[in-house]
């Protein structure tokens, strides 16, 4: 490193102690690539080796000439996910620290940022977890309680892992129509002839900075063909693993006997019903109560209908600071651990747990020590 730096002060970078920083520049010859601001560690906690933090000045061209510089010097390029990867398999990071870095690096919704930014920072998760694991030993009620609270600290989880939401009805309702107004972009095909979709198309939507899955599909109740019956499986599939279910009606038509009893078929707390079409007359009184009313055509309703989605989705941030559940795996790995300690398995809750930090909190663990272990 010495042989590409020279600090303003002219101290080399391995005769300072680790962690101070030295201000200079990196030098490719005579040439200056930059100004930075460098850093050495004896021992990078997601390397595992000797390292030197770079702080570079001029922005991403200036990042990259310098890492050609290196590479050129010797240095050889590694992947950073991987290097994640191998330091929680190693158990220098936790996988809760691993999984906050996966996260963020798929993040498309700022309002997840606090999360995930924050378990970076000050490993509040990673140190909750700890600490139940820790009170498993001693007290397991009140490890079951606490357990309990951080399982309610779980508004990210629809910001960080998107929900999906699912557009379903009888054929020609205006499905397709309401995904690509929804979405604000003509992305699926939209046309008169019924039976018009037949895949499950997936697109990712940001609105009010909530992220989800939009997800178009086949029309349900008059497949016929085994094309068509294939298709209606799809759409069904999508509909088993969704949050929201978007039903839709077309309010140019009486709704078909079959088409209500598909509707009261589904699980009425995730279900959004909503009538299209209504730019045309209507035809019969609405087939349900309280459904939103909106025109694809004419975009009518729709911004409504994208609050109605977010609003459904998003869980409002707790308040304070405190640790917080970002992933469903995470969540689903805590009700099982909440499941065990109910049934006073205290050993087997501790165990998932573990599992989720990825490794086993012992004695001299720095974060371990937190619960005064
Ligand atoms: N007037 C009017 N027509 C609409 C509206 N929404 C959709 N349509 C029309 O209804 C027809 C069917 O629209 P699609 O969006 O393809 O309906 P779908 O439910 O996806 O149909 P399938 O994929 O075949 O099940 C098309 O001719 C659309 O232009 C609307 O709000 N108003
Ligand atoms: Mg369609």
């Amino acid at each position: 490193m010495d042989c590409v730096f020279q600090s303003k002060s002219g101290v080399k970078i391995t005769q300072v102690p680790q962690e101070r920083f030295l201000y200079g520049h990196i030098l490719d010859g005579p040439d200056i690539l930059d100004e930075v601001i460098v850093r050495r560690k004896e021992s990078d906690r997601i390397y595992g080796t000797r390292a030197v933090h770079i702080g570079c000045h001029g922005g991403g061209a200036a990042a990259n000439a310098i890492i050609n510089l290196l590479c050129r010097k010797g240095a050889a390029l590694r992947d950073p996910e991987y290097a994640l990867e191998h330091a929680a398999a190693c158990g220098r990071i936790s996988r809760v620290e691993l999984a906050a870095h996966k996260a963020l690096k798929n993040c498309v919704s700022e309002l997840a940022l606090p999360a995930l930014v924050g378990e970076l920072h000050e490993h509040l998760l990673e140190r909750e977890l700890v600490r139940i694991y820790c009170l498993f030993e001693k007290d397991s009620e009140a490890a079951t309680g606490a357990l309990q609270e951080l399982l309610e600290r779980n508004w990210a989880l629809p910001l960080a892992d998107p929900r999906s939401v699912v557009i379903a009805g009888y054929p020609n309702v205006g499905k397709s129509s309401l995904f690509n107004a929804i979405a604000d972009k003509e992305r699926v095909i939209v046309h008169h002839t019924p039976g018009t979709t037949r895949d499950v198309v997936d697109m990712l939507v940001v609105s009010d900075g909530v992220p989800f899955h939009l997800l178009d599909s086949a029309g349900l109740g008059e497949a016929k063909s085994s094309i068509e019956k294939q298709a209606e499986e799809f759409a069904l599939g999508a509909l088993g693993s969704a949050s929201l279910i978007l039903f839709v009606f077309d309010n140019s038509r009486a709704a078909k006997e079959r088409e209500i009893e598909i509707y009261n078929s589904l699980d009425s707390k995730r279900l959004i019903p909503i009538i299209n079409k209504t730019d045309l007359p209507r035809a019969k009184a609405p087939p349900v109560p309280q459904a939103l009313e909106v025109s694809a055509l004419t975009g009518a309703g729709i911004e409504k209908l994208r609050h109605g989605i977010t609003r459904r989705l998003a869980g409002k941030p707790a308040g304070g600071k405190g640790p917080v559940v970002f992933l469903d795996n995470q969540e689903r790995a805590l009700k099982a651990a909440l499941a065990a300690g109910q049934a006073g398995k205290a050993c087997a809750a501790a165990e998932v747990v573990a599992e989720l930090l990825g490794h086993i909190p012992a004695p001299g663990d720095s974060k371990a020590d937190l619960c005064g272990l």
